[in-house]
C-alpha cells in the first residue's frame, strides 16, 4: 500500500495582524503595531501549499478560527450587541480585544499531536489538539481546532480524535511544533521524538530563566499515553533552555526531521548525544543527524532567518527537498550553509524558497504553517477530499479571500464592528467550499 506524508496549512484568517502578543517570540514582538496585509498574508500561504501540491505531495488546508473571539469576550464579562462587546473591549481593556482577534490558528504546527496508524497499538491515526496554555491569545484555539480536524478527518475507522490536556500550566502543551516522527518509511513503525522545554514536577530541573518554556514533559507524556504509542518508540528529550532564553520558543525553531533525517543546530537539545543514542537504538535503521554548528550558523542567524523552520519533504522520486522562508536567502550566513547542504552527500539535494513575510512577522515560518499527517492510501481516501488541495480549490480559494479580505489592518481596526461581519460571512462561505458542517460557534 502506498504511504504519504501529508501537509494540513493553515489558512490565514481575515484577522491576521501584528500586535505583540508572544512574549518570547522576538519576531512577534519586534513587529508589534506593524500594519499587516492580511490578503497577501494568505495569498503568500495558499503559493506554498498549491506548490508542494504541484510538486506530487499531498496538500491539504485547515480552516482558520473565528476572530473576534465575542463568546470569549462575552465570558470574561462584555455584554451587549456583538458590536457594544467588540467597542467596549476596545475602551477598557485592548490588551484583551487583540488577545482575541489574533489570527495565530493558521501556525498548524501548533493545532495538534498527530500519531500515524503505524505507530499507535490501535492502528489509528491519533489527533490531540494542542492546549497552548502558555499564551492568552492561543488558549482560545484548542475547542475551534477539535472540531476542524473532526470535520476534516471524518471518519472513525481510520481517525481517532482526543480533546486538548487540561488547560493548566503543568500540562503546556504546543503540539506538533515539539514532536517530530522519525521513522525508515512513512508506513512502518517510527520513533516518536517529544521535545520539551521544561519539567513541570522537577523543581530542580533545568529551566529557561528569561522566556517561558511553553512545552512541559507531562503534557508529552500524556500524549503519548493517549495516542497509545509504546515506550520502546518514543524519545523524551529537553530543549536546551539557553536557546529558549534567545527566542527559540518552540523546537521547531531550531530542529526539524524527515524519515531518517534529524537536521539541528548544535545547541538544540540537553544530553544530545546520550538521547540520539537512545534515538538510533529504538529507530533499529540508519539514521542522518546533520548537524549545524555555531560557527557555521549562529542561534541569532538562526532565529532570524528560520533557517530550521523549515519544511523537509521526500519528493516523489525519493529525494529530499527543504522548503525555506526567502529569508534564508537574505542572510548570508544561511544562505552559503543552505547552498552547502545540497552538495554534502545527505539525503537533502535541493532546496526551495518561499516567500511567507507575512507570517514570518509574526515568528511563524513555513514549517509551522503545516501539520504533518503520514497516511497510507486508504487513510488519505478517508479525509475530507474537499480540503485537499488541487487546480479547483487553489483558484476557488484565491478568489475567496480576494473576495473578502483586507490588504490593510491595524491594531486600531480590530475595534471596528464591520470586522465582525467580514470575518463571519468569509468563514461561512469557506465552510462551505471546504465542506465541513457547521463548525463555528456562530453557525450554532
Ligand atoms: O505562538 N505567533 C505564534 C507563532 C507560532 C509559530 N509556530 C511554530 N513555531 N510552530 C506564537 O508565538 C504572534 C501573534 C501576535 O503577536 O499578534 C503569534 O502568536
Amino acid at each position: 500500500m502506498k504511504q504519504f506524508e501529508a501537509n494540513f496549512d493553515g489558512l490565514v484568517g481575515p484577522t491576521h495582524n501584528y500586535a505583540g502578543l508572544s512574549f518570547g517570540n522576538v519576531a512577534s514582538y519586534s513587529n508589534a503595531a506593524q500594519a499587516s496585509n492580511p490578503k497577501a498574508a494568505a495569498k503568500q500561504g495558499l503559493q506554498k501549499a498549491k506548490a508542494l501540491a504541484d510538486l506530487g505531495m499531498v496538500q491539504g488546508v485547515l480552516a482558520p478560527q473565528e476572530r473576534p473571539d465575542l463568546y470569549t469576550l462575552r465570558r470574561i464579562g462584555f455584554s451587549g450587541s456583538d458590536a457594544e462587546v467588540l467597542q467596549k473591549a476596545a475602551k477598557q481593556a485592548p490588551a484583551l480585544l487583540n488577545a482575541c482577534c489574533s489570527a495565530s490558528s493558521m501556525w498548524t504546527a501548533n493545532a495538534a499531536t498527530v500519531s500515524p496508524s503505524a505507530d499507535t497499538r490501535d492502528g489509528k491515526v491519533h489527533f490531540t489538539p494542542a492546549n497552548l496554555v502558555d499564551k492568552l491569545h492561543r488558549s482560545i484555539e484548542p475547542l475551534t481546532t477539535g472540531n476542524i480536524l473532526k470535520a476534516t478527518f471524518n471518519n472513525d475507522r481510520h481517525f481517532k480524535h482526543h480533546l486538548h490536556l487540561p488547560e493548566h500550566a503543568n500540562f503546556g502543551d504546543e503540539g506538533a511544533a515539539n514532536h517530530t516522527r522519525l521513522c525508515s518509511d512513512y508506513g512502518k513503525a517510527g520513533v516518536e521524538l517529544f521535545v520539551y522545554g521544561q519539567s513541570a514536577t522537577n523543581p530542580n530541573a533545568p529551566k529557561p530563566v528569561k522566556y517561558p518554556a511553553r512545552q512541559t514533559l507531562e503534557a508529552s507524556q500524556a500524549v503519548a499515553r493517549l495516542h497509545q504509542l509504546e515506550d520502546e518508540s518514543c524519545v523524551f528529550m529537553q530543549q536546551n533552555p539557553d536557546v529558549i532564553d534567545q527566542g527559540v520558543f518552540h523546537n521547531d525553531v531550531i530542529a526539524v526531521g524527515n524519515q531518517n533525517v534529524l537536521f539541528y543546530h548544535e545547541q538544540a537539545f540537553l544530553d544530545t548525544e546520550s538521547k540520539f543514542a537512545e534515538i538510533r537504538r529504538k529507530m533499529n535503521a540508519e539514521m542522518h543527524f546533520i548537524k549545524v554548528s555555531t560557527a557555521q550558523v549562529s542561534i541569532d542567524d538562526a532565529v532570524r532567518s528560520y533557517l530550521f523552520n523549515t519544511q523537509i519533504i521526500t519528493l516523489p522520486n525519493g529525494e529530499m527537498a527543504i522548503v525555506a522562508p526567502t529569508d534564508c536567502q537574505e542572510n548570508p550566513a544561511v544562505f552559503a550553509y543552505l547552498n552547502e547542504l545540497t552538495t554534502l552527500g545527505t539525503p537533502i539535494k535541493q532546496v526551495k524558497y518561499f516567500d511567507v513575510k507575512q507570517s514570518m512577522q509574526n515568528g511563524g515560518g513555513p514549517a509551522c504553517l503545516r501539520l504533518r499527517v503520514a497516511m497510507n492510501e486508504l487513510e488519505v481516501a478517508a479525509v475530507n477530499q474537499n480540503t485537499l488541495m488541487n487546480d479547483m480549490l487553489f483558484g476557488r480559494l484565491n478568489t475567496w479571500v480576494e473576495k473578502h479580505y483586507r490588504d490593510r489592518l491595524t491594531v486600531a481596526d480590530l475595534a471596528d464592528p464591520q470586522l465582525i461581519t467580514e470575518s463571519r460571512t468569509a468563514l461561512d462561505e469557506l465552510t462551505q467550499i471546504l465542506k465541513l458542517g457547521s463548525v463555528y460557534q456562530f453557525q450554532k
